[in-house]
């Protein structure tokens, strides 16, 4: 029987069968509430009814609270209204769980008797993630099923579990076979019928001394700046010491206060901006798209060798191409080393990583990716190698092959421009390691197919990473604006500022690493050419004293064998030395003016970038600078976080700073525009 639009209530028997289909993951929407409130009721007038199974169609159990109801007036049933219905069945009532029982999904499986689930489920609460914390009673339920520590594990890192672990701790009661849900739980509930009544309200929930406190200072660094996960610990800490009811109402003041933050809208709106992204102007949905079975990589160099895990662990064969044994040989190995340090941590089987090494061939000859439908290049960043090769590929690669390049900054057009097929040419950033960084810059050339085009933004998804196409330019959008940045990091040297005052403020408004610590990090040599050198930065200086950075034992700073850094007297030196020679008379330099240049540069850089359409939209360039630079993602993205700043405050701000600096501050046009329209990088 259709009880609403989206829910069905069906009888096996003396069991009673709950069917929620309300795609795209069944959140739970005030219909899916509604629906799900009056199955139950019926349900439970039913006399026939002994048993009752919760169970959803489409790709995921219910995936959470519906997100884009955030903000707007409640509709009744709410998720706890609907929990109370649920938890109060004067029948057993079985949650059958497939997908990703996540959030509000989980919650509402919580309030059910029982949990059944097929292997390939996951069950988690990611609410932190959204900069929340799990507002239907997960605080005060997840605890008391999987005890403390797992519970707040999961809730402060929101990552989800499998099946499997959730039914070795007691969060599933029964594993059931993949593709019999409905029949294993309604057999499940059939076993069920007469037995008492339990509610997970109603275990005893106990902390030891100290351990939530422990918990909290372990975890410290990691949560750094973060308002979710602390109230998560105080809603877990606070709800031991008080009645349920009342641990549930702290439960729901902790989670309006973060819902009404800042960070939460940060991150409600990082989550948006991700899938915004895969939504091209231009592009319209189902255009057909290209099977990609084989890809060829060249290069096996640390960007080859990442990007080529990509595609091997989506279970893509890969041919791996050099031209040198040994540096093939290397490329290879670390390839292996890597998989088994993620063995080491768990996330990978022995099986597994043979699996993926067996799909990765390598080789000497580049006639080998004749076959491949894709073939990307991970060379030295010169545009004359870059043509020559593509040269090369274009007679090799069969007739339908995209040819793609991993270029940082170099014009795409120039690449494309030497084949017979620039319609099939496209620029794929991968950011190192390229095998862990989510962000992959998708270069759009001005020849680039719209199939192609399709092809790589569907490729992004099945190879996980957050694909965000952006146009032609000198560094696309997230390199672009980072030179920006980098050219007021270098200008504040010189003027004054050390490269760990510099680090010191970008570290402090949020970032991991500041610039000249990622220096370090990366190799100041990396691009360096010493034959060219002419010492225009004291980067410069450094590598001809022999100071590359961590790999030399130092560079801006001095290391330890344990890679601590502290700030080198010969930097500083070298730094003074180099203003002295730039005739500048060093003076003291503020955190503010650290920060307003460093972080304007990066806003107003963008805005050009928006001007001159080279990304599509505001939220692409902070998925961008969240996925790719490490840009804090509780800020929401440097265009979201200048929004909230206010754009007439920015304006003035770079006003000011290009009458002091210069015109590297003079406002984009597009910044007055919106400022004189009232509307923000959001409109534009
Ligand atoms: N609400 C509304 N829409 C959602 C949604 C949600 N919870 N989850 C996904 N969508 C949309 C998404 O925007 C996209 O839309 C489409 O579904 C496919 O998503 C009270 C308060 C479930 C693992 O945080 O993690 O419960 O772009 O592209 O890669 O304590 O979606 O197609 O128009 O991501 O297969 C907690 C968030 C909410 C889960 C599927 N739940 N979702 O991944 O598809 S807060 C979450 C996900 C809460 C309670 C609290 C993923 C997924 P469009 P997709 P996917």
């Amino acid at each position: 029987m259709q009880i609403n639009e989206v829910t069905r209530l069906d009888r096996d028997d003396q069991v009673a069968v709950v069917t929620v289909a309300s795609p795209p993951v069944n959140a739970l929407s005030a219909a899916v509430r509604t629906g799900v409130a009056e199955a139950m009721a019926m349900a439970y007038a039913d006399a026939e009814v002994q048993a009752i199974v919760l169970i959803c169609e489409g790709r995921t159990f219910f995936a959470g609270a519906d997100i884009t109801e955030f903000g707007k007036p409640v509709v009744e049933p709410s998720l706890r209204q609907l929990q109370v219905i649920v938890e109060d069945a004067p029948k057993p009532v079985v949650a059958a769980i497939h997908g990703t029982a996540l959030g509000g999904g989980l919650e509402l499986a919580l309030v059910a008797h029982y949990r059944v689930a097929v292997p390939s489920a996951k069950l988690g609460l990611p609410e932190a993630k959204l900069g929340l914390l799990p507002g239907a009673g997960g605080t005060q339920r997840l605890p008391r099923v999987v005890g403390v520590e797992r519970a707040l594990e999961m809730m402060t890192g929101g990552e989800p579990i499998p099946a499997a672990d959730a039914e070795s701790v007691g969060l599933v009661d029964r594993l059931v076979p993949e593709g019999a849900l409905r029949e294993g739980a309604i057999a499940f509930a059939r076993e069920r019928i007469g037995a008492p009544l339990e509610k997970i309200r109603d275990r005893p929930l106990s902390l030891r001394p100290g351990q939530v406190e422990a918990f909290r200072q372990a975890n410290a660094k990691r949560f750094r700046n973060l308002a979710a996960p602390e109230a998560i610990i105080r809603s877990v800490e606070d709800g031991a010491a008080i009645p349920f009811d009342e641990a549930m109402a702290r439960e729901r003041e902790l989670f309006n206060e973060l819902l009404a933050g800042p960070q939460s809208a940060a991150l409600r709106h990082v989550f948006f901006a991700e899938r915004q992204a895969a939504k091209v102007d231009g592009l319209p949905k189902g255009t057909p798209t290209r099977p990609i079975t084989h890809v060829g990589v060249i290069g096996a160099g640390t960007m080859g060798g990442g990007i080529a895990m990509n595609f091997a662990n989506a279970g893509i064969p890969v041919m791996l191409v050099e031209t040198r044994a040994d540096a093939l040989e290397r490329g290879l190995s670390v390839i292996r080393r890597n998989y088994e340090n993620s063995a080491r941590k768990g996330k990978l089987t022995a099986a597994q990583i043979e699996e993926r090494m067996a799909l990765l061939q390598g080789t000497l000859a580049l006639d080998e990716v004749a076959a491949c439908d894709l073939v990307i290049e991970a060379v030295f960043e010169q545009m004359d190698v870059k043509q020559d090769l593509f040269r090369r590929l274009d007679r090799i690669a069969k007739p339908d092959a995209i040819l793609a390049s991993n270029t940082s900054y170099l014009d795409l057009d120039a690449i494309a421009a030497v084949t017979s097929r620039p319609e099939q040419v496209i620029g794929l950033h991968f950011f190192s390691p390229a095998n862990v960084m989510r962000l992959l810059e998708i270069v759009r050339g001005a020849k680039t197919d719209v199939g192609v085009l399709a092809t790589a933004v569907e490729l992004a998804k099945t190879i996980r990473k957050v694909g965000v196409v952006v146009g032609n330019c000198y560094g696309f959008v997230g390199n672009r604006m980072l030179a920006a940045r980098h050219a007021q990091a270098e200008a504040l040297v010189n003027e004054g500022a050390m490269p760990w005052d510099v680090d010191r403020v970008i570290h402090g408004f949020g970032f991991g690493m500041g610039p000249f610590a990622m220096r370090d990090l990366v190799g100041l040599d990396v691009g360096w050419v010493r034959e060219k050198s002419t010492a225009s930065t004291v980067r410069e200086v450094l590598n001809e004293m022999g100071r590359h950075g961590q790999k030399s034992g130092g560079g801006y700073y001095d290391y330890d064998d344990r890679r601590n850094a502290t700030p080198s007297p010969i930097a500083e030196q070298a730094v003074i030395d180099f203003s002295a020679k730039l005739g500048i008379e060093r003076r003291a330099v503020s955190d503010d003016e650290i920060r307003d240049r460093c972080i304007l540069a990066m806003v107003n850089e963008g805005a050009k970038i928006l001007d001159e359409g080279i990304a599509q939209r505001a939220s692409d360039i902070d998925t961008v600078w969240i996925n790719g630079y490490g840009w804090p993602p509780y800020l929401g993205g440097p265009m979201f976080w200048a929004d909230r700043q206010g754009l007439p405050a920015i304006l003035d701000r770079l006003r000011a700073l290009q009458a002091a600096h210069g015109e590297a501050f003079r406002p984009s046009p597009l910044i007055e525009r919106l400022v004189a329209e009232g509307k923000g990088f959001a409109d534009a």
